[in-house]
């Protein structure tokens, strides 16, 4: 990791964790392979104690693999990085490594759906109590607190109503209490935010999104502060299987090479985009850290890099005047995910929320009209254009 340590962002990209291949190849080669043949039956032994840092088998470890965990956990600042199949895999190793039956986690309540329904369904089942709460209130944080209390999860912005959270804060009180400080970084990515360097003890992505930004990989990636915290993450990830495959590895080191110049224009795009809407008559309001009118966009100068390329606004019609909307849109394709090069557009409530009680939707503040918007890196003409023509029909 020294090596590197002098690069700049764009340079990480490029060439963080990226060891020379002894042929010569300009790219990371594709290790497709389940397993890897010992010399002789010491050098498998010793491999197996721990004393050979070579490969063994892909679920534990794979050399394609291993370039994308040293590059992520460098730009994330954090010790070690453990890649795995999808966010959602993410999110159920980071539980499973942390967390035991009677111990509780305080929670953002806006998260990303299945990441509180696991937590309120399975979690729940094998004895893991949970609250979940609007983490900008740093009092409401503490007041959850309790005895049993063992991790702090934290979504910031959240999923979908771009409310954030103060990690430097957050990250204080969990250090006071003892829990292990978990952040969600997908919706601002290492190149806006990285919250190892504000406290976190562990951050995590789906890279689906943004990391690997081209709409074509389900992936996710651990990263943690410390060796202990890695080694925890490593061991859960290795019991529970939800390994990285080798491909995925490689398209998302294709796809990350070009992430501070994606997100930078769909950033651009975005903050125009914001600003066009908040502007239109037919729009009720827009939640953009971006803008002066979002209520936590100092404290989104002061922790993030950049307010991102995600926008939530409801218009003036609720549900109904959104629908119209989404129907009609021509250029931004009507689908889930976000944080690719091509806009979205999506309703939380009837699609990646659904599953989510509507009291507990409501509470978190996803109305049933908020309608979630992902800016690619289209011209901005062209994705202003499409809104204005369906804004026109509703
Ligand atoms: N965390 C956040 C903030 C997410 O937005 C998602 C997926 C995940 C975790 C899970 O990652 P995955 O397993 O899908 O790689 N968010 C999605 C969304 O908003 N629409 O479709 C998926």
């Amino acid at each position: 990791m020294s090596e590197h340590e002098h690069l700049g962002f764009n340079s990480l990209l490029i060439h963080g964790g990226v060891e020379a291949d002894p042929l010569g190849s300009a790219t990371v080669p594709i290790y497709q392979t389940s397993t890897f043949a010992f010399r002789n039956a010491d050098e498998g032994a010793r491999r197996f104690a721990g004393e050979d840092d070579g490969y063994i088998y892909t679920r534990l470890g794979n050399p394609t693999i291993a370039t994308l965990e040293r590059q992520i956990a460098i730009l994330e600042k954090g010790f070690g990085g453990v890649a795995v199949a999808s966010g959602m895999a993410a999110v159920s190793t980071i539980y499973v490594a942390f967390l035991k039956a009677g111990d509780h986690i305080v929670s953002t309540a806006a998260v990303y759906g299945p990441s509180r329904g696991i937590m309120e369904s399975y979690f729940k089942k094998f004895g893991v109590e949970s609250t979940y709460l609007s983490t900008a209130d740093l009092d409401a944080v503490r007041a959850a607190i309790r005895p049993n209390t063992r991790m702090l999860y934290v979504e910031t912005p959240t999923n979908p109503t771009m409310e954030l959270s103060d990690i430097r804060a957050l990250s204080a009180i969990a250090r006071e209490h003892k829990l292990v400080m978990v952040v969600d970084n997908t919706f601002s990515s290492p190149f806006l935010q990285r919250p190892i360097e504000m406290g976190a003890d562990i951050v995590f992505h789906s890279m689906t999104k943004f990391i690997n930004g081209h709409a074509d990989i389900v992936a996710g990636m651990i990263i943690a502060r410390n060796e202990e915290l890695y080694k925890a993450v490593r061991q859960a990830m290795i019991g529970m299987g939800g390994n990285m495959d080798p491909h995925q590895a490689y398209l998302v080191l294709r796809g990350v090479k070009t992430l501070a110049l994606r997100v930078q224009r769909a950033q651009e795009n975005a903050q125009q985009v914001a600003e066009y809407l908040e502007r239109h008559p037919k729009v009720a309001w827009v939640k953009y850290p971006g803008l002066k009118s979002h209520p936590q966009h100092e404290l989104s100068k002061k922790q993030m890099d950049g307010p991102g390329a995600m926008i939530s606004f409801e218009l003036q019609g609720g549900l109904k005047a959104g629908k119209v909307l989404m129907d009609n849109v021509r250029l931004a394709l009507l689908a889930v995910s976000l944080g690719g090069i091509e806009t979205l557009i999506q309703h939380p409530a009837s699609m990646t929320h659904s599953k989510m009680a509507r009291e507990k939707r409501e509470a978190a503040g996803i109305t049933d009209g908020l309608v979630r918007f992902s800016v690619g890196i289209e011209d901005l003409k062209d994705i202003i254009a499409d809104l204005e023509q369906a804004l026109a029909k509703v």
